[in-house]
């Protein structure tokens, strides 16, 4: 009842884990596999490897977590072997992967997809991470930048390429128009909203990086709002994400114009099996109102 298509690619449910959460290690991805998810995106990895900043990187905060966590992974080599280690059972247990990916500029964003490329299904461009000096959201809130980065990949690869965007933008449909024109297959919408803690005894920011990104309930609305945008805008495939706990979150974001949803915070609030509660919420939801899946991407726009 839950399978959809998108690009081309079969996923038996259109709840996703996030980049980001879970996503280091192969053991963890097959965890969320278990738990539900009909993909699993890994974090984002880069060409070399990347320590992150200095703790804290994470605070909860009313609404959700801010992080700062600036990119840590092992780099792409070591990363592909954690990936090896868990791609034949992920695929027998009918479960695509999404390999997230960094870059400074087009040509590093160009090698570590074509390395990433032969063990995902999906390679998503992290265009949008808010706290990353030269990377992430530095690239995603320039139009040009975003358009040579998403041009190099597509070129580079044959897998579906989607670009995840920041909202932290004035106009977010001047940065989807560049990715989409540089012919990237879906859109990701939304990466956390930039944001700032400050411990009140000890007078300064709580995160090391001082400020971070915001994400948990408290960013559905703006997410809400982006892909609202997108959909009515442009004709690729949408993938939303942020602040979705429940099945009724996952319809709001499939009514506005996702055609599937990913899910980060929400694994620390209901538990790796998130995926599952909130697959059994949608078709329940679906029953209720006798409607089909396809029938409710974008239908609030009617
Ligand atoms: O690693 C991070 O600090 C991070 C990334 Br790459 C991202 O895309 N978004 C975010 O909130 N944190």
């Amino acid at each position: 009842m839950l399978k959809i298509n998108l690009c081309g690619i079969e996923f038996r449910n259109p709840v996703f884990l996030a980049s980001g959460i879970m996503g280091e290690t192969g053991s963890a991805l097959k965890r969320i596999a278990k738990g539900g998810a009909g993909a699993v995106t890994t974090k984002s990895i880069g060409l070399n490897p990347n320590p992150g900043h200095r703790n804290p990187t994470i605070v909860e905060v009313y609404g959700g977590f801010l992080n700062a966590m600036g990119l840590p992974n092992p780099g792409i080599d070591e990363y592909l072997e954690e990936i090896k280690g868990v791609r034949d059972e992920l695929n027998r247990m009918d479960i695509r992967i999404i390999g997230s990916i960094y870059g400074k500029d087009e040509e590093e964003f160009a090698e570590v997809a074509k390395k990433m490329e032969e063990y995902v299904d999906i390679i998503e461009l992290n265009i949008s991470c808010p706290h990353a000096k030269g990377y992430g959201a530095t690239i995603g809130q320039n139009p040009d930048l975003s358009y040579s980065v998403c041009k190099a990949v597509k070129k580079a690869v044959k897998v579906p390429v989607f670009a995840k965007l920041t909202p932290n933008v004035t106009d977010i449909i001047e940065i989807a128009q560049a990715v989409v024109d540089a012919g990237v297959d879906g859109l990701v919408a939304i990466n956390t909203v930039r944001g700032m803690a400050i411990d009140i005894k000890a007078k300064k920011p709580i995160l090391a990086n001082k400020f971070g990104g915001l994400s948990g309930r408290a960013i559905k609305p703006i997410g809400i709002k982006v892909v609202w945008d997108l959909y009515e805008n442009f004709d690729v495939p949408i993938i939303g994400v942020g602040g979705i706990m429940s099945g009724e979150d996952a319809i709001e974001y499939m009514m506005a114009g996702a055609s599937a949803v990913q899910i980060g915070s929400g694994v620390y609030y209901r538990g790796y099996d998130i995926f599952k509660k909130v697959c059994d919420e949608i078709i329940n939801f679906l029953k209720e109102e006798n409607l089909t899946l396809k029938e409710i991407v974008g239908i609030a726009h009617e």
